[in-house]
């Protein structure tokens, strides 16, 4: 196997330089576990941005990959496959919708939304040809296409990628008031908005907005979109971010009922378990009708070990219960948090849900405390990774054990109390 150094340098040489990785090379994953090539183990608390909550190469997952791959892999959607029927059925029974668009990446996905919602703009509210908007937040993360990027704040995202794509109208997140204003132009199809703002820095939003903006969404006759790609699949201690605070246990998670549902409703990341690249809309027939034969597709959306994988996935966190575990996790986590924030002057705060937090560093953006954290964690058998210069993400997989979880807590405390002391 080669060599850590090695890894790393064929990457500097011969890769695009989109990325500022962490300077550590992984070679296995396990469970909450990933091991470097010179078989260093660690705890890993970025599972690829949420998209391994169930826990590296989880072994149900992985048999239906390896089943699936020997049986059959892609077809297109030229001809129907005998597995995409029983997937969709899957993904609506547990979400609660009446029909799915499988897509593959997260922005696809989110594409896939915008232009659902541009044409039922059009065909159902009646918006004047061409003149469609739809309402975003600022600071959010859709994902990198042309079009998504358009509608985003962040210069390094956007800069120099243009001309941009224009329909968009921003409102700042967490404001119902600004919201409700943008709402009354009667071109407005959509508002699409992260259950808790990830990329901005795990932004969890007040108790009621969700369920306040859905609701003027639905006064407005606008369709209420949610992008759950990274918020989705039991991150936050529920199955979906929008189930809100609701403290039952899975029957009522599974339950469209007890839920701030929107109209439109995006998953990716976690729907495969971090194993395949797998996204999906939902949405109900009302809606999803006014894409017909030959409107929109993809060549892998849809393909049977996308389907095998995904059903795979979204069975190991009911049977696992990882809502009722990211939960659990994470109420211990945040206290844990913020009796070591009482001991160590680095720590501004602690915020998230579930198993979705984020620590925010006393010290300015431009500082290198954050990545500096981040490099010692490592040293320590921890892996994190900073955002904005001064925040730093904690998303462990949701298969992690309470014992694990206090261990790694343990690490957290040890490597935040050597610095106050160096620094
Ligand atoms: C990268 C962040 C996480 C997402 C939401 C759509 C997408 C994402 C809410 C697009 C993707 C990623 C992509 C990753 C960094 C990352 C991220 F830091 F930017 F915010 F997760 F925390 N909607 N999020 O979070 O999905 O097309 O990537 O499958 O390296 O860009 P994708």
């Amino acid at each position: 196997m080669i060599s850590s150094k090695e890894a790393i340098s064929l990457e500097n040489r011969y890769g695009a330089h989109n990325y500022h990785p962490l300077p550590v090379v992984l070679a296995r994953g396990e469970g909450v576990y990933v091991w470097d090539p010179e078989g260093n183990r660690y705890f890993d608390f970025l599972s690829a941005y949420s998209a391994v909550n169930q826990g590296h190469c989880h072994p149900k997952i992985i048999s239906a990959l390896k089943d699936q791959g020997e049986t059959l892999t892609l077809t297109s959607r030229a001809f129907y496959n005998n597995v995409l029927g029983e997937y969709e059925r899957y993904l609506c029974d547990m979400f609660g919708f009446e029909r799915v668009l499988p897509m593959n990446t997260g922005a696809e996905a989110v594409e896939t939304a915008i232009k659902i919602t541009r044409k039922w703009g059009y065909e159902k509210k009646g918006i004047p040809h061409g003149k469609a908007k739809i309402v975003v937040c600022s600071n959010n993360f859709h994902g990198r296409t042309t079009t998504i990027i358009s509608f985003s704040d962040d210069a390094g995202a956007r800069n120099n990628f243009g001309p941009y794509t224009p329909g968009f109208i921003k409102v700042e997140y967490n404001n119902t008031d600004q919201l409700n204003s943008a709402l009354q132009d009667p071109d407005v199809a959509g508002f699409l908005v992260e259950p808790i703002q990830g990329e901005a820095g795990v932004m969890v939003p007040d108790e009621n907005y969700l369920k306040d903006a859905a609701a003027l969404c639905r006064e407005n006759n606008v369709l209420f979109i949610c992008d759950e790609i990274q918020t989705g699949i039991a991150r936050t201690g529920s199955l979906l971010a929008t189930c809100g605070n609701c403290t039952c246990e899975s029957a009522c998670e599974r339950q469209p009922a007890h839920y701030t549902r929107p109209d439109l409703l995006i998953l990716g990341k976690a729907l495969s378990g971090g194993v395949y690249p797998v996204s999906a809309v939902l949405t109900d027939s009302r809606i999803m009708d006014v894409i017909k034969p030959g409107q929109h597709g993809s060549t892998f959306g849809g393909n049977p070990l996308a389907c095998k994988v995904a059903i795979a996935a979204l069975e190991v966190v009911n049977e696992e219960k990882l809502a009722q575990n990211a939960r659990h996790l994470g109420e211990i986590f945040r206290k844990e948090m913020e009796s070591l924030k009482t001991e160590c002057h680095l720590f501004k705060t602690i915020r998230g849900k579930g198993l979705l937090n984020a620590i925010e560093i006393n010290d300015s953006p431009e500082s290198s405390t954050a990545w500096d954290l981040c490099v010692a964690l490592k040293d320590n058998g921890l892996l994190a990774k900073p955002t904005h210069g001064n925040i730093i993400r904690f998303a462990p997989p949701l298969v992690m054990t309470e014992k694990q979880l206090l261990e790694c807590t343990a690490i957290i405390r040890k490597t935040f109390l050597s610095f106050s002391k160096t620094g």
